[in-house]
């Protein structure tokens, strides 16, 4: 049987660690339209209405938010597809990635 008294318990290497994680953040600027901002928020960080509004709230009136805490491959896929999409819309809009 597994997981009965006999078993060998084999110690984790001692080398071995958690990936690190990766803030994506948004920074404010003074062109970027709110709603677009809540859209961003909703549509590539899965926030409803309510904490895309508080997001973007925070990054207007602090200057800086987080979107959210990923492995690092798809922090920097989210921020570049932030980034891309802002572009395509002609706003100067600023997400970044930033170790936890
Ligand atoms: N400051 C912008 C405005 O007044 C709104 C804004 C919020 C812009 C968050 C960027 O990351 C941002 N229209």
């Amino acid at each position: 049987d597994f997981g009965t008294s006999d078993d060998i318990l084999v110690k984790p290497r001692e080398k071995t660690k958690k990936p690190s994680m990766y803030k994506v953040l948004l920074l404010n600027d003074d062109y970027t339209p709110m709603e677009f901002v809540i859209h961003i928020l909703t549509q590539f960080f899965g926030k409803d209405q309510d904490a895309a509004t508080r997001i973007m709230l925070q990054v207007h009136q602090k200057g800086v938010g987080i979107c959210g805490v990923f492995s690092y491959d798809v922090a920097e896929t989210k921020a570049g597809q932030v980034v891309d999409f802002a572009r395509k819309n002609q706003h100067p809009l600023q997400c970044i990635v930033e170790k936890d």
